[in-house]
């Protein structure tokens, strides 16, 4: 039996605990594993796992020993492995008494998704602590071959296939949200964006188009950009907002696998950060990424490396289309966005067949749970 500690940081929003419950999750699965994930916002985890309570020091869940991580932190046994996600640094304490276990454990910092061409040359590099006899390991998740890979599930794209192909599986789901079946010849979008100036020039795009289109936006998501186009402050899980053409419902936060299901059945997703952009991938729908904003720019050249592995298999007049699509979205640029949403859309029967295109080459590179789990034997034997 192999034990596993797991720790994460909430800095913001809900990609640190997003991954890292999808990763503690999958691990859990095999039962010669035991995994142990420690949080130190519970609340943001209830969210996306609204069966995790707030207020509880341990509990379990999907087979996840779930830890409220406090400082001071209480003395515990270290794993044979212990991950730290996105460099959050486990307790010194925790941290010490690792240099004393025999064997050492061995320790991962799991890095955030870039498809930057630098990563090659970094994933799975060691690092020695800089005063105990330990050592870290880098572990990078990635697109391609020689990466990490990405989360994915076992049986992942079999139950997509499964939900896409079968009309009772979705209509069962729209049910399940409390939303009436999609109207015939109506787009379904979903919208999980940062705070953003194109919203406005999508909602008038949308209005005016030709066929229905109805846009699901979960709670507190472009609330400013929604509430001056439809001239309201009412905007509460269950608002119906419309405009000619264009429904808008916001529903609640969703349970993760409720929210992957969303992707699903949706004909396009706006999504954002790490795991919401990821699940998108594997939904096999077009997409539109809202990458999260760094300091000084920095991620600019992450959205270029994606857009130039993404955009690879598409006619270049395309990929021409997508770029300016994407780039207008991630500076904020209505305008832009308004005017590139009418050379994009028109393109979305070729989008969807490379979005599952995509997702099946991604599928065969590998997932990142059996990758890191791998990388972990071969260090411990
Ligand atoms: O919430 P995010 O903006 O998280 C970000 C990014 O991960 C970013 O890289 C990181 O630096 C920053 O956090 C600290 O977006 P992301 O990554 O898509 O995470 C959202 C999670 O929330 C994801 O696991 C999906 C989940 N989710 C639900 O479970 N239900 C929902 O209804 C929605 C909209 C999302």
């Amino acid at each position: 039996m192999r034990s596993w500690d797991i720790f994460c940081t909430v800095v913001d929003n809900y990609g640190d605990i997003g991954v890292c419950w999808r990763l503690a999750r999958q691990l859990a699965l095999d039962p010669g594993r035991r995994v142990r994930l420690w949080v130190d916002d519970l609340a943001s985890f209830s969210r996306i796992c609204p069966e995790i309570a707030s207020d509880i020091n341990t509990q379990h869940n999907c087979g996840v020993d779930v830890r409220r991580w406090r400082e001071p932190f209480a003395a515990a046994e270290p794993a044979d492995v212990v991950i730290e996600a996105f460099a959050c640094d486990p307790p010194a304490n925790y941290v010490a008494a690792m240099a004393q276990r025999q064997p050492k454990p061995v320790w991962i910092n799991l890095e955030f998704l870039s498809a930057e061409n630098w990563v090659l040359g970094c994933h799975g590099l060691p690092s020695p602590h800089p005063t105990l006899p330990l050592m870290k390991y880098f572990f990078f998740p990635g697109f391609v071959k020689g990466t990490g890979g990405l989360l994915a599930e076992p049986g992942l794209v079999e139950s997509r296939e499964r939900f896409q192909r079968t009309a009772a599986g979705q209509a069962r789901y729209w049910h399940d949200l409390g939303l009436p079946a999609p109207r015939a010849g109506e787009y379904q979008v979903s919208l999980f964006c940062y705070p953003n100036g194109g919203v406005g020039g999508l909602l008038r795009a949308w209005a005016a188009g030709s066929a229905p289109l109805r846009c699901l936006v979960p709670e507190g998501i472009a609330t400013q950009a929604l509430s001056a186009f439809f001239d309201t402050e009412t905007l509460a899980p269950g608002s119906v907002l419309r405009k000619a053409g264009l429904e808008v419902r916001i529903f609640p936060f969703l349970g993760q696998d409720q929210y992957d299901r969303l992707l699903w059945a949706c004909d396009l997703n706006l999504v954002r950060g790490e795991d919401s952009f990821v699940r998108a991938q594997w939904a096999a729908r077009p997409m539109l990424w809202q990458i999260y904003p760094q300091a000084e720019g920095a991620h600019w050249p992450k959205l270029q490396a994606f857009l130039g592995l993404y955009c690879a298999g598409l006619p270049p007049e395309i990929t021409a289309v997508v770029t300016r699509f994407w780039l207008a979205w991630n500076k904020g640029d209505e305008a832009g966005v308004e005017s590139a949403w009418a050379e994009f859309w028109p393109y979305r029967l070729e989008l969807q067949a490379h979005a599952r295109l995509w997702s099946d080459q991604l599928a065969a590179s590998g997932d990142l749970a059996n990758k890191l789990a791998q990388f972990c034997e071969n260090l411990l034997k």
